[in-house]
């Protein structure tokens, strides 16, 4: 193995070198090989690392690493890769919504608006059309408003957290920048 290795490296460096010339150079190194081995036993290095983790889980850390992430991410095409969530009443999720796009922000960014059950979607997105300056979300209706990211776009990526409402059934979610939502930015939150 090993000189058959050395032997096409020095094929690239020496390639004028001839086939009884590399029988001899491959030869000479194999002492050098031997002389790496001793230092790879690290036996020393075992007890520090258990000593470490012992103080860095508490009790909350333990706990959020149990969250669950929902990664969505949203395209110039104006869809969201997941259009159902399913949930447990309570569950705490973390929505991660990462935008891939060559356009500008301005043109095409994408947000995470989770609504009320039982809310209108076009009610919300006609209105929080013109809310440009409050990240299109409307602010008359923020009460509809389970959680919401702000806007990415340009390959941005934005997160939210949130508890899972305790009724079950059907929730709305959608992209609020403007026209998204008609084109099918949207999905649903089902708690069950
Ligand atoms: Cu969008």
């Amino acid at each position: 193995m090993y000189q058959q290795l050395l032997a096409s490296m020095l094929l690239v460096t020496a390639p004028i070198v001839s086939a009884s010339g590399l029988a001899q150079t491959t030869g000479t190194q194999k002492p050098a090989d031997h002389s790496t081995h001793p230092p790879a036993d690290t036996g020393t290095q075992k007890p520090s690392t258990p000593a470490t983790q012992k103080p860095a889980t508490p009790a909350g850390k333990a706990a959020a690493g149990k969250m669950r992430i929902v990664e969505i991410v949203g395209t110039d095409d104006m869809k969201f890769s997941v259009a159902n969530i399913e949930a447990k009443p309570g569950e705490q999720i973390r929505v991660r919504l990462i935008t891939k796009s060559a356009m500008p922000k301005v043109a095409m960014a994408h947000n995470f608006v989770l609504l009320q059950k039982g809310a209108s979607q076009v009610k919300f997105v006609t209105a929080s059309a013109t809310a440009r300056e409050n990240d299109y979300i409307a602010p008359e209706l923020k009460n509809q408003v389970l959680a919401f990211t702000p806007l990415a776009g340009g390959g941005e990526t934005v997160e939210t957290v949130f508890k899972v409402p305790a009724e079950t059934g059907e929730y709305p979610y959608l992209c609020s920048f403007p026209g998204h939502f008609q084109i099918g930015m949207r999905g649903t939150l089902t708690v069950k």
